[in-house]
């Protein structure tokens, strides 16, 4: 949209005036926030409607992306962008004193997601609207985010995150588009007169759901698409005398805190009661906006895609049976030719404890209508497939099986289309973890691989990278990301290098400022900024980052003759509440932090800078000033990974792993370009094929891991003496799940390598701009444009590859 600075100002006083009464010298920033976001939605407002109304009019199909999470990120700045709107904005406020960085900062960054699951779905929700694909999110308004981490004597302490105190200025509460969501309670079926059978229910508790919109508004196309987030209340009819305190405190308690797990899942009924309500009431609205417009359901499968992003709402499938049987007269055979039609499964891990499953008692007495659907799923299954594939197969494949609900077989049974989220994966997923429905239904798997929203992650956190990219290649790539790949051709432009230089520098003393203020730390910027920054997991083996930290360490001690690049070790990590493992991780580096950074014979040649309370906003500051980007995980386990996108697309060097899509990272940027290392995938399927894994026999071979392994229990890091004794036992006790001894040494080389690359900085920002120019392949426009095309069946505005 067109703005000019001086009407931008004019309509900002005239917002605070009508806001707060005052003027603008007795507002906070905060408040200026609030003025700015109610500002910007109403120049949105239009584009809101028109695309609503559009979609409407022209009847398109509508995809609808159900998650458990989105982690959106600040909206700010990002809807700036996007309207077009960020330069007579920050002018605009500077004119009147103030600034942008400033009221951006004082904006809640809402943490309705763990990490890389929930941060995908909102990349994609922003993928969506800047393809003018007619998308709408469908999830949980989490009254408390992901709790907000501080250390306290090294060790983790999760405090509530009390997103919403100061209300969201970008929602909308659509009361009038609530709908009940029933639970437990018992139901019959009753002949009605035409033949059909109708449930009867009572005794059950309802859960009003009602929708809070907000807009994701796309880029420069005057689309604004929806994300609906639904929070649980008391049903209109609710007083004092029908519900009970533990009543409203049950319903109260379905949308009041995501659960902080990542990859991973607890079986908790109330886990449960959350993907059953955000599902229901999703299915519920979608059908009565189509029902607005169709006689009958016989189109559905042209108008409308359901995509259910991981396990969480596979309910979908039987909600959308229920509904089209029970409301809308549907056969049996018609309403599983309708759903398999609309839904298609996207699956994001390969670890087993991520791979939900119901107690069939809990699920039955919670949820007892979709219980019969998922029994009559069950036996078609069973009497579909036993003739082809054999008892033993379909046993192990069917929805019920042990006593339990098994959400993925489900979501793959009742959908058409299931991909994995990198080749590597996906891949795993045809061979291991879901190989037997694969040999049922092989038509249906697919891989798309994960990208990300370079305009959040480069232009919006790395301005001015994106500003020096301008000088070269003109703004088209801001809009189609892979003409990055124009960059290549200035790869022996020294001027041009030093720029780069000048950039990461730049970005470095930005967060070098930050990790000042915040931990009283003092950062060189001329050190390496060697970071990992992702949820702390086994697998993910931050222990692996910690063992280079140590030997540095024991390295400058014993030679402190010996010159090499000074180095700052990074860490961005939470985690679970519950994980006890990782939390002795966390306190384990956080000590190792304390030795070396107070350690006046290491004085500022090596620093570990642990940021608590990563997530988005952090992020943001911390990928532009990132040199190295690790990405550590036993080659197999982690998924695809997104980081390692974001990190790349910012200049770092990926010292990473065969794991995930960082096989597809250093395929793309060129493995001169990057550090990779360890074990593959079919080496680690080897050890557990074999059963011959010893941890031992690496620690007893190579004399510089046993010392360092050893510092773990011999005082050398004082404050661990339970942890380090607790992690030692794990790899030397225990067998060393997630094979860091076995990839010590790979990883320990190229760290080595890494300090003498580092110092040719010409070099090394030619592999940066390698980087850089390959990053526009993991464009998240480019993935959503495959989901379109392949899997949804919906058309797009045309994307350069
Ligand atoms: C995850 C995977 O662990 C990541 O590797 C992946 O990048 C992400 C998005 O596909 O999904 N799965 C999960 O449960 N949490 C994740 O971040």
């Amino acid at each position: 949209m067109k703005l000019t600075t001086a009407q931008f100002k004019t309509d900002f006083l005239a917002e605070i005036k009508t806001l707060y009464a005052t003027d603008l010298a007795d507002t906070s920033s905060f408040g200026q926030f609030v003025a700015l976001g109610h500002l910007l939605r109403r120049y949105d407002g239009p584009n809101w409607t028109q695309t609503s109304e559009r979609y409407r009019q022209d009847d398109v199909k509508q995809v609808y992306y159900f998650s458990i999470e989105f982690l959106p990120g600040r909206l700010l700045k990002s809807n700036l962008l996007n309207l077009g709107l960020m330069q007579p904005v920050r002018q605009g406020l500077q004119e009147l004193g103030l600034d942008l960085e400033t009221i951006s900062a004082a904006e809640p960054d809402p943490g309705l997601g763990n990490g890389g699951l929930g941060r995908l779905a909102a990349c994609y929700m922003d993928s969506m609207a800047s393809l003018g694909l007619a998308g709408n999110g469908n999830g949980i308004r989490y009254r408390y985010g992901l709790f907000k981490q501080v250390f306290m004597n090294g060790y983790q302490v999760e405090l509530p995150d009390d997103w919403l105190r100061n209300g969201d200025v970008w929602e909308i509460r659509r009361e009038n588009k609530a709908c009940l969501v029933r639970f437990g309670g018992n139901v019959w079926m009753t002949p009605q007169a035409d033949g059909s059978l109708k449930p009867t229910y009572e005794h059950t508790d309802d859960v009003l759901a009602v929708p809070y919109d907000t807009g994701m508004v796309g880029d420069h196309n005057g689309v604004t698409n929806t994300l609906r987030l639904w929070s649980a209340e008391l049903p209109p009819s609710a007083d004092q005398t029908y519900y009970s305190q533990a009543q409203r405190d049950r319903i109260d308690e379905i949308t009041k805190v995501l659960y902080p797990d990542d990859s991973n899942s607890a079986g908790q009924a109330l886990r449960l009661r959350q993907e059953y309500f955000f599902s229901s009431a999703g299915v519920q609205s979608i059908l009565r906006h189509y029902s607005l417009r169709h006689h009958g359901m016989r189109e559905l499968g042209k108008k409308i895609a359901i995509h259910i992003n991981d396990t969480h709402p596979t309910l979908v499938i039987p909600e959308l049976m229920r509904l089209l049987m029970d409301d809308h007269h549907c056969s049996w055979d018609v309403a599983w030719e309708l759903t398999r039609e609309v839904m298609s499964y996207t699956n994001h891990t390969i670890m087993q404890e991520a791979l939900e499953t119901w107690p069939i008692d809990m699920f039955k007495g919670l949820l007892p209508r979709l219980y019969q659907i998922v029994v009559e799923i069950d036996r078609h299954y069973r009497a579909d497939k036993t003739p082809i594939f054999g008892e033993a197969l379909v046993n192990r494949t069917a929805p019920l099986g042990n006593g339990q609900v098994r959400m993925a077989y489900l979501a793959v049974i009742g959908s058409h289309s299931v991909n994995g989220v990198a080749p590597l994966h996906t891949e795993l997923l045809k061979t291991d973890v879901l190989r037997d429905l694969y040999a049922v239904y092989p038509e249906r798997f697919n891989n798309k691989t994960n990208g990300i929203a370079t305009r959040r992650w480069v232009q919006i956190a790395n301005e001015p990278l994106a500003n020096l990219i301008d000088q070269k290649l003109g703004t088209e790539w801001r809009h189609e990301p892979s003409q990055l790949k124009l960059l290549g051709a200035y790869a022996n432009e020294p001027a041009f290098l030093k720029q780069l230089t000048a950039v990461k520098t730049k970005n470095k003393q930005a967060l070098a400022d930050y990790i000042q203020s915040e931990l009283g730390l003092t950062l060189r910027t001329d050190a390496i900024f060697d970071v990992q920054i992702k949820r702390l997991h086994a697998y993910k083996r931050q222990l692996l980052h910690v063992f280079e930290i140590i030997r540095e360490y024991l390295a400058i001690k014993d030679h402190p003759e010996q010159v090499e690049p000074p180095r700052v070790h990074i860490f961005g990590a939470k985690a679970a509440p519950s994980y006890h493992y990782a939390k002795s991780i966390i306190k384990l580096i956080n000590a190792l932090a304390d030795l070396v950074n107070h350690d006046p014979d290491i004085g500022d040649r090596l620093k570990v800078a642990f940021i608590p309370n990563y997530g988005v906003s952090l992020g943001e500051l911390i990928i532009p000033a990132a040199d190295v980007s690790e990405q550590i995980s036993t080659a197999s386990k982690e998924a695809s990974g997104t980081s390692n996108m974001k990190l790349m697309a910012n200049g770092a060097l990926s010292l990473a792993t065969r794991d995930g899509a960082n096989i597809d990272i250093i395929q793309a940027a060129g493995e001169a370009n990057e550090y990779p290392f360890g074990l593959s995938a079919k080496a680690v399927y080897g050890y557990y094929d074999r059963g011959d894994y010893h941890a031992a026999d690496f620690y007893q071979a190579d004399p510089e891991l046993k010392r360092v392994l050893d510092t773990l229990v011999d005082g050398t890091i004082p404050g661990i003496s339970t942890e380090g004794r607790e992690i030692y036992d794990s790899l030397l006790r225990y067998n060393d799940e997630f094979f860091v001894l076995a990839d010590y040494e790979g990883y320990i080389q190229q760290q080595r390598q890494i300090s003498h690359d580092f110092q040719d900085q010409q070099r090394w920002q030619q592999k940066a701009l390698a980087n850089i120019a390959a990053a526009g392949v993991f464009s998240a426009d480019l993935a959503v444009a495959r989901y379109a095309d392949d899997i949804w069946q919906m058309p797009h505005t045309p994307l350069k590859a």
